[in-house]
């Protein structure tokens, strides 16, 4: 659909177009849908923009992906479709390795988004050969079967719009858990190490910019203030909107 520029919710109805076409092209799952919706409801408090401390947790998530030993980028249907070039850019810059890991599992779609990984220029994707499948323990969905060389032995683990249990899951496994949510409540969002609440589009593009720079600023960084500040933020966005606060 063309939506015009001058419209005023041109970039939100935009990013809704990627997934619809994400999901015509067999990357996005029907579910992933109404989980843009959740998501948008939420950019909607933030204020559409990259808050600051989603700026502290995004330098942070730099910070330690530089420092991973093994980091992995988990790609699912709706961040392979919003993201895909800036998921091959993070790899190539922090050596990161990129691994398919769908909720709704179905090699279809596994199959459409390596290949358009691929033409992004990816040239590892992990998370499609079952020779290599490893299960990850504490968790029934088919989030659970990773890759022996990827999510398996990775120490950090990147994961936009993610289960609450599989989260809980990575951290059972010592692994360090960065993640990408709008929604400051959700089980992931409280679970993990860094949670960088923000749009993805808006996130990875500042994660990529932040991971390029030569010197990256060691933080002291406490998640739960992160989380905090963000609900803070919120607030204070309402009440800038409330005529009688
Ligand atoms: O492709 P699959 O099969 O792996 O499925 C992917 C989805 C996203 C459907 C699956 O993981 C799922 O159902 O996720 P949830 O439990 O709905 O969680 C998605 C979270 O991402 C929610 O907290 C949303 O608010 C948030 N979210 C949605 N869109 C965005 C987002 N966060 C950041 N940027 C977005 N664009």
């Amino acid at each position: 659909m063309n939506i015009p520029k001058s419209h005023p919710r041109f970039v939100s109805l935009q990013i809704r177009e990627k997934l619809v076409e994400g999901f015509n092209n067999n990357l996005v799952a029907k579910e992933g849908l109404l989980a843009h919706g959740r998501g948008e409801a939420f950019d909607y408090l933030i204020g559409e923009k990259t808050t600051t401390s989603a700026k502290k947790a995004i330098n942070a998530a730099a910070h330690t992906l530089r420092l991973a030993k093994h980091p992995v980028i988990s790609v699912n249907g709706n961040f392979a479709a919003l993201c895909p070039k800036e998921i091959v850019q993070l790899s190539k810059i922090t050596g990161a390795k990129i691994e398919v890991n769908l909720f709704y599992t179905s090699e279809k779609r596994k199959k459409s988004i390596v290949s358009l990984l691929r033409k992004c220029g990816a040239k590892e994707i992990l998370g499609t050969n079952p020779k290599t499948a490893k299960k990850l323990k504490g968790i029934d969905s088919p989030r659970r079967i990773v890759d022996k060389d990827g999510i398996f032995a990775a120490d950090v683990v990147l994961v936009p719009l993610e289960d609450g249990d599989r989260t809980m899951a990575l951290k059972k496994a010592k692994k360090t858990v960065i993640t990408i949510d709008l929604n400051p409540l959700s089980r992931t969002a409280q679970t993990a190490d860094i949670t960088i609440i923000d749009n993805v589009i808006r996130g990875m593009r500042l994660l990529v910019t932040t991971s390029k720079k030569k010197s990256i600023k060691n933080p002291s960084y406490n998640n739960k203030l992160i989380l905090n500040d963000a609900i803070l933020e919120i607030k204070k966005n309402l009440q800038r909107r409330a005529k009688f606060a």
